[in-house]
Protein backbone atom coordinates (compact mmCIF):
# COMPACT_ATOMS: atom_id res chain seq x y z
CA UNK A 1 0.00 0.00 0.00
CA UNK A 2 1.12 3.18 -0.65
CA UNK A 3 0.81 6.51 1.12
CA UNK A 4 -1.96 7.75 -1.37
CA UNK A 5 -4.29 4.94 -0.67
CA UNK A 6 -3.63 4.53 2.44
CA UNK A 7 -4.76 8.80 2.85
CA UNK A 8 -7.77 7.54 0.73
CA UNK A 9 -8.54 4.80 3.23
CA UNK A 10 -8.37 7.03 6.15
CA UNK A 11 -10.53 9.76 4.55
CA UNK A 12 -12.76 7.38 3.48
CA UNK A 13 -13.27 5.82 7.15
CA UNK A 14 -13.96 9.46 8.41
CA UNK A 15 -16.52 10.32 6.30
CA UNK A 16 -18.56 7.02 6.78
CA UNK A 17 -20.31 8.32 10.04
CA UNK A 18 -21.29 11.48 8.50
CA UNK A 19 -22.59 10.08 5.33
CA UNK A 20 -24.74 7.73 7.27
CA UNK A 21 -25.78 10.08 9.89
CA UNK A 22 -26.90 13.14 7.00
CA UNK A 23 -29.01 10.70 5.51
CA UNK A 24 -27.56 11.13 2.34
CA UNK A 25 -28.92 14.29 1.82
CA UNK A 26 -26.96 15.14 -1.30
CA UNK A 27 -27.33 12.18 -3.09
CA UNK A 28 -31.42 12.43 -3.26
CA UNK A 29 -33.03 13.11 -6.62
CA UNK A 30 -34.94 15.94 -6.71
CA UNK A 31 -37.79 13.88 -7.91
CA UNK A 32 -38.37 10.05 -8.05
CA UNK A 33 -40.40 8.58 -10.96
CA UNK A 34 -43.30 6.34 -10.31
CA UNK A 35 -45.24 4.58 -13.04
CA UNK A 36 -48.10 2.71 -13.70
CA UNK A 37 -50.29 1.47 -16.48
CA UNK A 38 -53.60 2.90 -15.23
CA UNK A 39 -54.02 6.52 -14.15
CA UNK A 40 -55.43 8.12 -11.13
CA UNK A 41 -59.31 7.79 -12.36
CA UNK A 42 -58.31 3.82 -12.25
CA UNK A 43 -57.73 1.97 -8.37
CA UNK A 44 -54.57 1.06 -9.83
CA UNK A 45 -53.35 4.68 -10.44
CA UNK A 46 -55.23 6.18 -7.65
CA UNK A 47 -52.47 3.91 -5.70
CA UNK A 48 -49.80 5.22 -7.48
CA UNK A 49 -51.35 8.64 -5.97
CA UNK A 50 -51.55 7.06 -2.33
CA UNK A 51 -48.11 5.75 -2.07
CA UNK A 52 -46.27 8.96 -3.53
CA UNK A 53 -48.30 11.40 -1.20
CA UNK A 54 -47.56 8.79 2.30
CA UNK A 55 -44.17 8.38 1.11
CA UNK A 56 -44.06 12.23 1.07
CA UNK A 57 -45.45 12.05 4.24
CA UNK A 58 -43.89 9.69 6.16
CA UNK A 59 -40.30 11.16 4.76
CA UNK A 60 -41.28 14.49 6.00
CA UNK A 61 -40.85 15.29 2.00
CA UNK A 62 -37.45 14.42 1.59
CA UNK A 63 -38.47 11.96 -1.44
CA UNK A 64 -40.90 13.10 -3.99
CA UNK A 65 -42.51 11.04 -5.39
CA UNK A 66 -44.30 11.88 -9.13
CA UNK A 67 -46.61 9.62 -10.73
CA UNK A 68 -46.14 9.02 -14.78
CA UNK A 69 -49.32 6.54 -15.92
CA UNK A 70 -49.87 5.18 -19.06
CA UNK A 71 -46.52 3.72 -18.61
CA UNK A 72 -45.11 6.78 -20.29
CA UNK A 73 -41.35 6.09 -19.15
CA UNK A 74 -41.53 3.57 -21.86
CA UNK A 75 -43.70 4.74 -24.16
CA UNK A 76 -47.04 3.07 -23.15
CA UNK A 77 -44.89 0.11 -23.89
CA UNK A 78 -46.30 -1.53 -20.95
CA UNK A 79 -44.06 -4.86 -21.14
CA UNK A 80 -41.11 -3.40 -21.28
CA UNK A 81 -41.47 -1.38 -17.86
CA UNK A 82 -39.49 -4.21 -15.36
CA UNK A 83 -36.76 -3.72 -17.78
CA UNK A 84 -36.68 0.52 -17.33
CA UNK A 85 -36.48 -0.14 -14.08
CA UNK A 86 -33.59 -2.40 -14.32
CA UNK A 87 -32.23 0.11 -16.37
CA UNK A 88 -32.98 3.47 -14.16
CA UNK A 89 -35.30 4.74 -16.61
CA UNK A 90 -37.46 4.23 -13.85
CA UNK A 91 -37.53 4.79 -10.07
CA UNK A 92 -40.53 2.81 -8.66
CA UNK A 93 -43.50 1.04 -10.02
CA UNK A 94 -46.83 -0.85 -9.39
CA UNK A 95 -46.65 -3.18 -11.77
CA UNK A 96 -49.33 -6.19 -13.02
CA UNK A 97 -47.95 -9.69 -13.13
CA UNK A 98 -48.32 -9.73 -16.72
CA UNK A 99 -46.59 -7.19 -17.95
CA UNK A 100 -43.50 -7.97 -15.97
CA UNK A 101 -44.25 -11.88 -17.07
CA UNK A 102 -41.86 -11.68 -20.14
CA UNK A 103 -38.94 -10.74 -18.12
CA UNK A 104 -39.80 -12.53 -14.84
CA UNK A 105 -40.91 -15.99 -15.68
CA UNK A 106 -42.36 -17.55 -12.19
CA UNK A 107 -44.88 -14.32 -12.25
CA UNK A 108 -46.85 -16.03 -15.03
CA UNK A 109 -48.08 -18.76 -12.19
CA UNK A 110 -50.69 -15.74 -11.69
CA UNK A 111 -51.76 -16.17 -15.47
CA UNK A 112 -52.20 -19.83 -15.42
CA UNK A 113 -55.50 -20.40 -16.75
CA UNK A 114 -57.93 -21.31 -13.93
CA UNK A 115 -55.49 -21.76 -10.95
CA UNK A 116 -57.49 -19.03 -9.00
CA UNK A 117 -61.02 -19.63 -8.14
CA UNK A 118 -61.60 -16.39 -5.74
CA UNK A 119 -60.39 -13.65 -3.57
CA UNK A 120 -59.36 -16.06 -0.92
CA UNK A 121 -57.01 -18.46 -2.84
CA UNK A 122 -55.28 -15.03 -4.60
CA UNK A 123 -54.93 -13.97 -0.97
CA UNK A 124 -53.88 -17.50 -0.11
CA UNK A 125 -50.60 -16.86 -2.84
CA UNK A 126 -50.04 -13.13 -2.06
CA UNK A 127 -50.48 -13.14 2.12
CA UNK A 128 -48.63 -16.25 2.19
CA UNK A 129 -45.43 -18.48 1.37
CA UNK A 130 -46.00 -17.76 -2.45
CA UNK A 131 -45.52 -14.31 -2.39
CA UNK A 132 -42.81 -14.66 -0.07
CA UNK A 133 -40.77 -16.85 -2.91
CA UNK A 134 -41.73 -14.38 -5.73
CA UNK A 135 -40.76 -11.60 -3.67
CA UNK A 136 -36.98 -13.20 -3.04
CA UNK A 137 -37.17 -14.14 -6.97
CA UNK A 138 -38.10 -10.55 -7.63
CA UNK A 139 -35.48 -9.09 -5.10
CA UNK A 140 -32.97 -11.09 -7.48
CA UNK A 141 -33.41 -9.48 -10.55
CA UNK A 142 -32.84 -5.65 -9.52
CA UNK A 143 -35.96 -4.49 -7.81
CA UNK A 144 -36.71 -4.36 -4.00
CA UNK A 145 -40.25 -5.39 -3.31
CA UNK A 146 -42.95 -4.26 -1.14
CA UNK A 147 -46.44 -5.25 -1.13
CA UNK A 148 -48.91 -6.60 -3.18
CA UNK A 149 -52.17 -5.04 -4.35
CA UNK A 150 -54.30 -5.88 -6.88
CA UNK A 151 -55.45 -5.33 -10.46
CA UNK A 152 -58.16 -8.16 -9.98
CA UNK A 153 -59.69 -11.20 -11.98
CA UNK A 154 -59.91 -10.57 -15.51
CA UNK A 155 -63.30 -11.45 -17.38
CA UNK A 156 -64.13 -11.41 -21.11
CA UNK A 157 -66.18 -9.16 -23.41
CA UNK A 158 -66.46 -8.68 -26.76
CA UNK A 159 -69.36 -6.80 -29.11
CA UNK A 160 -70.65 -9.80 -31.03
CA UNK A 161 -72.37 -12.29 -28.73
CA UNK A 162 -72.49 -14.23 -25.18
CA UNK A 163 -69.77 -16.26 -24.35
CA UNK A 164 -70.33 -19.56 -22.79
CA UNK A 165 -68.29 -21.98 -24.24
CA UNK A 166 -64.85 -22.21 -25.68
CA UNK A 167 -67.05 -22.46 -29.16
CA UNK A 168 -68.26 -18.97 -28.59
CA UNK A 169 -65.04 -17.45 -29.06
CA UNK A 170 -63.79 -19.52 -31.90
CA UNK A 171 -62.51 -17.03 -34.94
CA UNK A 172 -63.27 -14.30 -32.31
CA UNK A 173 -60.07 -11.24 -32.25
CA UNK A 174 -59.64 -10.45 -28.96
CA UNK A 175 -57.40 -8.01 -27.60
CA UNK A 176 -54.27 -9.69 -24.86
CA UNK A 177 -51.64 -7.87 -23.18
CA UNK A 178 -48.20 -9.13 -25.14
CA UNK A 179 -47.82 -11.59 -22.41
CA UNK A 180 -47.03 -15.01 -24.71
CA UNK A 181 -48.73 -17.37 -22.09
CA UNK A 182 -51.96 -15.26 -23.42
CA UNK A 183 -51.29 -16.01 -26.90
CA UNK A 184 -51.30 -20.16 -25.71
CA UNK A 185 -54.70 -19.76 -23.81
CA UNK A 186 -56.53 -17.85 -26.03
CA UNK A 187 -55.24 -20.07 -29.48
CA UNK A 188 -56.16 -23.18 -27.37
CA UNK A 189 -59.67 -21.67 -26.86
CA UNK A 190 -60.30 -21.17 -30.03
CA UNK A 191 -59.99 -17.58 -30.47
CA UNK A 192 -57.30 -15.11 -32.18
CA UNK A 193 -55.39 -13.20 -29.92
CA UNK A 194 -54.10 -9.89 -30.86
CA UNK A 195 -51.73 -8.35 -28.53
CA UNK A 196 -51.25 -4.79 -27.84
CA UNK A 197 -50.68 -2.20 -25.10
CA UNK A 198 -53.41 -0.93 -23.27
CA UNK A 199 -53.35 2.41 -24.95
CA UNK A 200 -53.66 0.96 -28.55
CA UNK A 201 -56.29 -1.48 -27.30
CA UNK A 202 -59.10 1.24 -26.71
CA UNK A 203 -59.06 2.69 -30.43
CA UNK A 204 -58.85 -0.73 -31.70
CA UNK A 205 -62.18 -2.32 -29.40
CA UNK A 206 -63.76 1.64 -31.30
CA UNK A 207 -62.75 1.05 -34.44
CA UNK A 208 -63.86 -2.54 -34.64
CA UNK A 209 -60.35 -3.89 -35.25
CA UNK A 210 -60.71 -6.10 -32.36
CA UNK A 211 -64.08 -8.06 -30.96
CA UNK A 212 -63.01 -8.38 -27.72
CA UNK A 213 -60.98 -7.52 -24.62
CA UNK A 214 -59.86 -8.86 -20.90
CA UNK A 215 -59.94 -7.24 -17.63
CA UNK A 216 -60.87 -6.96 -14.30
CA UNK A 217 -64.57 -5.33 -13.97
CA UNK A 218 -63.50 -2.19 -12.53
CA UNK A 219 -61.38 -1.24 -15.65
CA UNK A 220 -64.14 -2.12 -17.63
CA UNK A 221 -66.54 0.08 -15.89
CA UNK A 222 -64.17 3.22 -15.63
CA UNK A 223 -62.62 2.71 -19.13
CA UNK A 224 -66.40 2.80 -20.34
CA UNK A 225 -65.68 0.13 -22.54
CA UNK A 226 -69.12 -0.02 -23.21
CA UNK A 227 -69.19 2.69 -24.73
CA UNK A 228 -66.91 1.26 -27.82
CA UNK A 229 -69.14 -1.67 -28.35
CA UNK A 230 -68.24 -3.85 -25.55
CA UNK A 231 -72.10 -5.05 -24.59
CA UNK A 232 -71.21 -8.85 -23.75
CA UNK A 233 -69.37 -9.26 -20.34
CA UNK A 234 -68.96 -13.12 -19.64
CA UNK A 235 -67.52 -13.85 -15.68
CA UNK A 236 -64.99 -16.74 -15.99
CA UNK A 237 -62.11 -15.60 -13.54
CA UNK A 238 -59.70 -17.23 -15.13
CA UNK A 239 -56.78 -15.41 -13.52
CA UNK A 240 -56.41 -12.77 -11.32
CA UNK A 241 -53.73 -10.12 -11.74
CA UNK A 242 -51.77 -9.11 -8.59
CA UNK A 243 -50.57 -5.70 -8.85
CA UNK A 244 -46.44 -5.65 -7.35
CA UNK A 245 -45.09 -1.96 -5.49
CA UNK A 246 -41.08 -2.03 -6.04
CA UNK A 247 -38.21 -0.20 -5.99
CA UNK A 248 -35.63 0.08 -8.11
CA UNK A 249 -32.43 -1.09 -6.24
CA UNK A 250 -30.18 1.35 -6.95
CA UNK A 251 -32.41 4.01 -5.66
CA UNK A 252 -33.33 1.72 -2.44
CA UNK A 253 -29.35 1.48 -1.39
CA UNK A 254 -29.48 5.23 -2.07
CA UNK A 255 -31.81 6.18 0.85
CA UNK A 256 -31.50 5.56 4.65
CA UNK A 257 -32.42 3.11 6.93
CA UNK A 258 -34.77 5.86 8.04
CA UNK A 259 -36.62 6.58 4.57
CA UNK A 260 -36.36 3.22 3.62
CA UNK A 261 -38.59 1.66 6.33
CA UNK A 262 -40.86 5.03 5.60
CA UNK A 263 -41.27 4.31 1.66
CA UNK A 264 -42.03 0.25 2.49
CA UNK A 265 -44.96 1.46 5.19
CA UNK A 266 -46.58 3.97 2.90
CA UNK A 267 -45.96 1.04 0.15
CA UNK A 268 -47.91 -1.70 2.62
CA UNK A 269 -50.81 0.92 3.79
CA UNK A 270 -51.28 2.25 -0.14
CA UNK A 271 -51.19 -1.21 -1.20
CA UNK A 272 -53.54 -2.67 1.74
CA UNK A 273 -56.23 -0.06 0.81
CA UNK A 274 -55.82 -0.98 -3.02
CA UNK A 275 -56.94 -4.33 -2.30
CA UNK A 276 -59.80 -3.16 -0.45
CA UNK A 277 -60.60 -0.81 -3.71
CA UNK A 278 -60.18 -3.25 -6.33
CA UNK A 279 -62.49 -5.86 -5.07
CA UNK A 280 -65.28 -3.46 -3.84
CA UNK A 281 -68.55 -4.07 -6.11
CA UNK A 282 -68.19 -7.00 -7.69
CA UNK A 283 -69.28 -9.90 -5.34
CA UNK A 284 -72.65 -11.42 -4.00
CA UNK A 285 -73.75 -9.15 -1.53
CA UNK A 286 -71.37 -6.33 -2.98
CA UNK A 287 -72.41 -6.22 -6.44
CA UNK A 288 -72.99 -2.35 -7.20
CA UNK A 289 -70.27 -1.72 -10.10
CA UNK A 290 -71.54 -5.04 -11.47
CA UNK A 291 -75.28 -3.53 -11.48
CA UNK A 292 -73.87 -0.54 -12.84
CA UNK A 293 -71.88 -2.32 -15.96
CA UNK A 294 -75.41 -3.68 -16.50
CA UNK A 295 -78.10 -0.30 -16.59
CA UNK A 296 -75.52 0.26 -19.02
CA UNK A 297 -76.85 -2.22 -21.64
CA UNK A 298 -74.34 -4.71 -21.04
CA UNK A 299 -75.26 -8.47 -20.99
CA UNK A 300 -73.63 -10.81 -18.15
CA UNK A 301 -73.24 -14.16 -18.96
CA UNK A 302 -72.57 -16.09 -15.60
CA UNK A 303 -70.82 -19.75 -16.38
CA UNK A 304 -72.17 -22.42 -14.24
CA UNK A 305 -69.63 -24.42 -12.82
CA UNK A 306 -69.53 -27.01 -16.01
CA UNK A 307 -69.50 -24.14 -18.47
CA UNK A 308 -66.30 -23.29 -16.50
CA UNK A 309 -65.27 -26.70 -16.37
CA UNK A 310 -65.62 -26.42 -20.42
CA UNK A 311 -62.38 -23.49 -20.40
CA UNK A 312 -60.32 -25.01 -18.22
CA UNK A 313 -60.63 -28.54 -19.84
CA UNK A 314 -59.37 -26.42 -23.16
CA UNK A 315 -56.73 -24.42 -21.66
CA UNK A 316 -55.13 -27.74 -18.89
CA UNK A 317 -52.36 -28.25 -21.85
CA UNK A 318 -51.08 -24.61 -21.64
CA UNK A 319 -51.19 -24.98 -17.84
CA UNK A 320 -49.34 -27.91 -17.90
CA UNK A 321 -46.81 -26.62 -20.42
CA UNK A 322 -46.40 -23.51 -18.33
CA UNK A 323 -46.01 -25.03 -15.09
CA UNK A 324 -42.81 -26.44 -16.11
CA UNK A 325 -41.33 -23.01 -17.44
CA UNK A 326 -42.87 -21.45 -14.11
CA UNK A 327 -40.92 -24.24 -11.71
CA UNK A 328 -43.08 -27.25 -10.88
CA UNK A 329 -42.53 -26.67 -7.30
CA UNK A 330 -43.64 -23.12 -6.84
CA UNK A 331 -47.06 -24.62 -8.73
CA UNK A 332 -47.53 -27.32 -6.58
CA UNK A 333 -46.80 -24.70 -3.66
CA UNK A 334 -49.29 -22.18 -5.22
CA UNK A 335 -52.35 -24.92 -5.65
CA UNK A 336 -51.21 -26.32 -2.05
CA UNK A 337 -52.07 -23.02 -0.67
CA UNK A 338 -55.20 -22.58 -2.54
CA UNK A 339 -57.25 -26.01 -2.03
CA UNK A 340 -55.82 -25.05 2.11
CA UNK A 341 -57.68 -21.64 1.37
CA UNK A 342 -61.15 -22.95 0.45
O1 LIG B 1 -53.37 -3.79 -20.42
C1 LIG B 1 -54.18 -4.27 -19.63
O2 LIG B 1 -55.08 -5.03 -19.99
C2 LIG B 1 -54.07 -3.94 -18.16
C3 LIG B 1 -54.34 -2.47 -18.00
O3 LIG B 1 -54.99 -4.67 -17.42
C4 LIG B 1 -52.68 -4.30 -17.73
O4 LIG B 1 -51.81 -3.48 -17.70
C5 LIG B 1 -52.40 -5.70 -17.38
Amino acid sequence: MNRFHAAAIVLTIAALPVANNVAHAADYKPEYRLSTVLGPAFTWGKAGERWAELVKQKTDGRINVKLYPGTSLVGGDQTREFSAIRQGVIDLAIGSSINWSPQVKQLNLFSLPFLTPDAKGLDALIKGDVGKDIFAILEKQGVVPLAYGENGFREISNSKHPIKSPADLKGLKIRIVGSPIFIDSFTALGANPTQMSWADAQPALATKAVDGQENPLSVFSIAKLHTLGQNQLSLWGYMADPLIFVVSKQIWNSWSETDRKAVREAAEQAAAENLVAARKGISPGDDALLQSIEKSGVTITRLTPEQRKAFKDATRPVYDKWAATIGKDLVKKAETAIANAK
